[in-house]
C-alpha cells in the first residue's frame, strides 16, 4: 500500500516566528476602561493563521481562535472589548467607526478579534508563543500617557526596542509604527524658520515656521514675549502633539499685527520632561 504524506496539511500550518508583537495600549485614553488592545504584524509574505499561537497577558492565557488569517506584511488587533456590549466602551467605537460592526468601514480593513486580557498601565507582560516555545515577549514598567501606546521600533528585529507612540492620535492600531523622530529618542527641539519676517503679504517671509519635536508624554507652552517681558500671544497651550508645526505671521492675541521689533518665542516643557528654551526673531517693517 502506497503511502500519502499530506503535504497540503503542512505548508497550510502556521509559520511560527513570522508574527511578531508590534503594539500595545494599556493605558485606555481618556480614563475610559476596557480599552487596552495589542497589535500583532506578520512579517512574511504569506497569510498566517493564528491558530495554535497562545497569548499570555499578566495572568490571563488565551489560544488564538480557529479561522483568523493575517495578510503577509498585515497587521491584527486583539481588544479587550472588540465590539459594544449594552453600550460599553470598545476597540470599533473608538477607533473604528462607531457602527457597532467591525469591518464596514475604510477605517476597519485590518482584522480585530477580543481577547481575555486585561492590561495594567503602570507594568505589564505580554508573551506571544506556541505549543513549543516563546516566541515573542515584551514587559513595560512606566506608564505611558493616556492613550498612547508603546510600539515596536522594528518590526522586523528580532530584539528590536519600544518607544512611546509619536503619531498625532497618539496610536496607530492596524498600521506602520510611528517613527522616532530624526532628533532622537526623548529629544526637545524647537527651530524657527526664517529669524526674520516682513509681513507686507508679499508671500516672501511673511510668517514664521515654528518646529517642535517633544518627548510623548510631555506637555509644551508656547508664548511670544516682546522685548519688555509683556506676552502677546500663546501660540501652543499644554499641548502634547510629539511633533507640531506652528504658523505664526507675527499677530498678537487679538489679532492685530504687531509693531517691527524684536521678540522672543518661549517653549517650556513639562510633565515627562522639564525644560525650556528660548528664540529670538525679528519682525521688520
Ligand atoms: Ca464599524
Ligand atoms: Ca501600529
Amino acid at each position: 500500500m502506497v503511502k500519502i504524506i499530506p503535504i497540503v496539511l503542512l505548508l497550510s500550518g502556521n509559520i511560527y516566528g513570522q508574527i511578531v508583537l508590534s503594539e500595545i495600549l494599556s493605558n485606555e485614553p481618556e480614563g475610559r476602561v476596557r480599552l487596552e488592545w495589542l497589535e500583532v504584524y506578520n512579517r512574511s509574505d504569506l497569510p498566517v493563521n493564528l491558530e495554535g499561537y497562545i497569548l499570555i497577558a499578566d495572568t490571563d492565557t488565551n489560544y488564538l481562535p480557529e479561522g483568523v488569517f493575517i495578510d503577509g506584511g498585515g497587521f491584527a488587533v486583539l481588544a479587550r472589548q472588540l465590539l459594544p456590549d449594552n453600550g460599553s466602551d470598545s476597540f470599533e467605537g473608538h477607533w473604528g467607526d462607531s457602527s457597532g460592526i467591525w469591518g464596514d468601514s475604510p477605517s476597519e480593513n485590518y482584522q480585530a478579534l477580543d481577547i481575555n486580557m486585561t492590561l495594567s498601565n503602570g507594568g505589564g507582560f505580554i508573551i506571544w508563543a506556541d505549543s513549543l516555545a516563546t516566541l515573542d515577549y515584551v514587559s513595560w514598567s512606566i506608564a505611558s500617557d493616556d492613550g498612547r501606546s508603546l510600539e515596536r521600533d522594528d518590526l522586523l528585529s528580532d530584539g528590536s526596542d519600544w518607544h512611546d507612540c509619536y503619531d498625532s492620535y497618539g496610536s496607530t492600531p492596524g498600521r506602520v509604527n510611528s517613527l522616532i523622530p530624526d532628533e532622537g529618542r526623548g529629544a526637545f527641539t524647537a527651530s524657527v524658520n526664517p529669524e526674520i519676517i516682513t509681513p507686507d503679504g508679499d508671500g516672501l517671509d511673511d510668517y514664521f515656521t515654528i518646529e517642535i519635536v517633544i518627548p510623548p508624554g510631555a506637555r509644551l507652552n508656547a508664548e511670544v514675549f516682546d522685548e519688555t517681558g509683556y506676552r502677546e500671544i500663546i501660540l501652543a497651550e499644554e499641548s502634547s502633539q510629539p511633533v507640531s508645526l506652528i504658523r505664526w505671521a507675527g499677530l498678537d492675541d487679538k489679532n492685530n499685527r504687531l509693531k517691527p521689533g524684536v521678540y522672543i518665542i518661549a517653549f517650556h516643557l513639562s510633565g515627562q520632561k522639564d525644560d525650556s528654551e528660548f528664540i529670538p526673531v525679528v519682525i521688520a517693517p
